[in-house]
């Protein structure tokens, strides 16, 4: 008897799993030998050499989900978004199209990492135990990829790992992230009170389309300027344009989609944040005045973007974006005539700009939090709003209706005709907002809305505030688990050292703030920091990351130039 035929037999399991068809399906996908997978920010992300094993394991993580959720569709993206084209990653989506319950996160860690066959079923027989799973229950998965070359083998690995649960399965191709979490959501809202859209694709594309044009009003001429990264949100947008007929003018840039090499590279929405430029390839396109934004991979993060008549670049980035939608709604609700209007408030993280969070919270008076880093956080601290506008500065954000607020407006009665028009918008804006998660589409439409609504052209819109100056840093480093926060990611708790020295830099600057986080996407460690002038952020940024660097264990001669010490 071989020895995991041996450890398989005395394993003693209290629920009752599929063992030999686990088994000889993880055999097939062994686990890399000192690789370790950590479930985080977004998942699971690696380079895509590693990453066939982990994601055979979260296919039967999904299914044992589902079995948790009586037998609900649960979502599985396949994805590394922002990250390059060599990078794939996975995540679990929830029956509300929301990410995976946190609770869960350390038990897919641990499946993940399990060994051999039986410490994996073991591990699997944990989270049933822990989770009171009923395995006897059916279990569903939608899942859905992005563009990446590495796709089609690790959708080989997922399926593999849900017919070993024997799960019913809905295959939905390359599509993008937020139109997997609509899927989700649809698939189980369908026919009930909570009906979020026909449960297809053209019913995204349809429940879009079909609010902005209940929402737009005369279009100036001219045409959005819209870079695809790319990635499958080219793919999204062309079938989109489809539906939007004439009213919406638009020219695709960075559709490239099968060619390899090019997801990401030096275009999207997160070249644009972390670059604070044009994409090359958009010089000499976008023409002074004209709007233009960015998608990234996987068109679940938008970024906007002017060139002013001098040629000057201007970034309207996710602070500037969530400013907009937050001002507008606050307006729309009061012009709607409530006699309870629901209490609109802003979420942020240690990312947003200083100059926006004044605006929120000083001019307009919004309630305002600020959340670590990553939609499950910004997610749930909106949920406690009427109306919760999310956005990260990088562009990733949506705005989330609670229960309360959508019954509020379904029954209210307008006593005059504006009130009535502004209840109509209001119930199409939530027909047009993406809520499950940020949707750089629909973010994109609501946006256009807004600016056609207000009379803006982008340089009204940007005049909200004017941004502090900034930087932000990707330092590598030997490991960023060295390093961790406390204060929704805005000071180390360790190296305590290193925190001492962000606070005696940080002071010497006018407007001056600063601080580091490890990232939950990528091996490495990020370093923010704006002051009043664009020089100074950048020198307080560079001292930062030079002292990162040399307390992230590297050899210091090795250390990159521009990082100051
Ligand atoms: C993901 C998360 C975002 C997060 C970003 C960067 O975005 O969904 O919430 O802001 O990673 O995270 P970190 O700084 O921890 O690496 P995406 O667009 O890559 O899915």
């Amino acid at each position: 008897m071989s020895n995991t035929a041996q450890a398989l037999k005395s394993l003693q399991l209290r629920n009752n799993l599929p063992i030999a068809a686990l088994a000889a399906a993880c055999e097939q996908y062994p686990k890399p030998e000192g690789h370790l997978y950590s479930y985080g920010t977004a998942g699971f992300r690696s380079h895509s050499k590693w990453f066939e094993p982990v994601v055979f394991r979260v296919g039967v993580i999904a299914a044992l989900r589902s079995k948790r959720h009586s037998s609900k569709f649960i979502g599985v993206m396949i994805t590394a978004s922002h990250n390059p084209e060599d990078d794939n990653g996975v995540k679990i989506v929830d029956p509300r199209g929301e990410m995976l319950q946190t609770e869960w996160e350390p038990y897919c860690t641990k499946i993940a990492n399990a060994p051999d066959p039986a410490s994996f079923i073991t591990a699997l027989d944990d989270l049933c135990t822990k989770f009171k799973i009923d395995v006897s229950k059916r279990s569903k998965v939608v899942y859905a990829y992005d563009t990446r070359p590495s796709c089609p083998a690790l959708v080989k690995a997922l399926q593999l790992g849900l017919a070993a649960m024997e799960t019913e399965t809905i295959n939905e191709g390359v599509r993008t992230t937020p139109q997997l979490h609509y899927m989700t959501r649809a698939l189980n809202t369908q026919g009930t009170k909570d009906d979020y859209g026909e449960p297809s694709i053209p019913g995204y594309y349809k429940k879009l389309s079909s609010a902005w044009k209940r929402l737009i009003r005369r279009r100036e001429e001219g045409s959005l300027l819209i870079d695809c990264a790319n990635g499958v949100g080219a793919i999204a947008m062309k079938e989109l344009l489809e539906y939007l007929s004439d009213d919406f003018k638009a020219t695709l840039v960075n559709t490239d989609v099968f060619v390899p090499g090019v997801l990401n590279n030096m275009c999207g929405a997160d070249y644009v944040k972390t670059k604070q430029e044009l994409p090359p390839s958009l010089k000499g396109v976008l023409k002074a005045g004209q709007r233009g934004c960015s998608l990234d991979g996987d068109a679940d993060r938008l970024m906007y973007y002017y060139l002013d008549e001098k040629n000057i670049f201007h970034m309207l980035d996710g602070d500037k974006i969530s400013a907009l939608i937050a001002g507008y709604l606050v307006e729309k609700v009061k012009l709607c005539g409530f006699k309870e209007p629901p209490r609109v408030g802003v979420v942020q993280t240690a990312y947003a700009n200083g100059n926006s969070t004044k605006y929120m919270q000083k001019t307009k008076a919004l309630p305002l939090v600020c959340v670590s880093t990553g939609v499950k956080h910004l997610h749930h601290a909106a949920e406690k709003f009427g109306i919760g506008v999310y956005f990260e500065a990088n562009g990733h954000g949506t705005v989330l209706f609670s229960s309360d607020t959508l019954e509020n407006i379904r029954k209210h009665e307008p006593q005059t005709p504006t009130q009535d028009d502004n209840t109509k918008d209001l119930k199409a804006l939530i027909d047009l907002i993406n809520s499950t998660v940020g949707d750089a589409i629909s973010d994109m439409l609501l946006v256009e809305v807004i600016l056609n609504h207000l009379r803006y052209d982008a340089r009204a819109w940007d005049s909200l505030y004017t941004d502090l100056p900034n930087k932000l840093v990707k330092v590598n480093v030997k490991n960023r688990a060295d390093f961790q926060t406390e204060v929704a990611e805005r000071r180390l708790t360790h190296p305590a050292e290193l925190q001492r020295f962000v606070d005696s830099q940080v002071a010497k600057y006018p407007d001056g703030r600063g601080f580091i986080r490890p990232s939950g996407t990528e091996d490495a460690v990020r370093v923010y920091a704006e002051a009043a002038s664009k020089f100074e952020a950048e020198q307080l940024a560079n001292y930062l990351a030079g002292w990162t660097y040399d307390f992230g264990g590297m050899d210091p001669a090795q250390r990159p130039k521009e990082y100051l010490r």
